[in-house]
């Protein structure tokens, strides 16, 4: 095996909450009147909650707000997001994800979550993940968020092992640069893979398998 640990990032790798971020981060744009696109949002990606409000303010041309303010937009995104993330269930789960992750513990991987998302438990609660993974690390645990490597340096402690035994995925591009700046070889989905972000940028998240083993 070329690894022995793979470490997950959470939104738009194991499951498409990321679709859900959108939504309701466009919702309270809206509602303020702030223009919010696609493009903005993929800067969102893998960024803390409010850090990703301040991207989304470079749009906002109204009286300065309050940090009291901010925080009371950043909360009503979370009721919006969390809403959404009822609706979750294990179908959301893709075979093709859930294959990939079997086959890659039988044979003898650990499997870790390193997300910036302080949802990830009940996220994997709701897909039927909650006891899975080895080891999660997640936006409760540390103080910075990704590009900086914190989230999984801290995964791969958890897990025993030095960075460069663990393979890190992501579709984030700020993901990406926390994986190498942390020393991880890191494969991409998504929109890391199509800025060519990864060691290994891939169309679809079952290379992985060929991937870990070096073939
Ligand atoms: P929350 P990941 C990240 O999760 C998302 O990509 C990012 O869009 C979000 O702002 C961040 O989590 C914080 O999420 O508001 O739920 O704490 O991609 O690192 O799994
Ligand atoms: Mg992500």
């Amino acid at each position: 095996m070329k690894y022995k640990a793979v470490i997950f990032d959470l939104d738009g790798v194991i499951c498409t909450t990321d679709e859900y971020h959108y939504q309701a981060w466009k919702k309270m744009a809206d509602s303020m009147g702030i223009y919010f696109d696609r493009t903005i949002n993929n800067r969102l990606r893998g960024v803390s909650r409010m850090e990703s409000l301040e991207i989304i303010l470079e749009q906002y041309h109204g009286p300065a707000l309050s940090e009291e303010r901010k925080v009371e937009l950043a909360t009503m995104k979370n009721d919006i997001y969390r809403e959404s993330l009822h609706q979750l269930s294990p179908a959301d789960l893709s075979a093709e994800v859930k294959n990939t992750l079997d086959t890659l513990r039988a044979d003898g991987l650990k499997l870790a979550i390193g997300s910036s998302s302080k949802n990830t438990k009940f996220i994997l609660g709701q897909l039927g993940l909650g006891d899975y993974f080895d080891a999660v690390s997640d936006g409760n645990n540390i103080t910075r968020s990704k590009p900086d490597p914190e989230v999984f340096l801290k995964a791969a402690q958890m897990v025993g092992l030095a960075p460069a035994d663990c393979l890190v995925v992501e579709d984030a591009v700020s993901g990406a640069q926390a994986g190498h700046a942390g020393g991880f070889d890191v494969a991409c989905v998504g929109d890391a893979s199509k800025a060519g972000a990864g060691d290994y940028n891939m169309a679809s998240f079952g290379e992985l398998t060929r991937i870990v083993t070096g073939g």
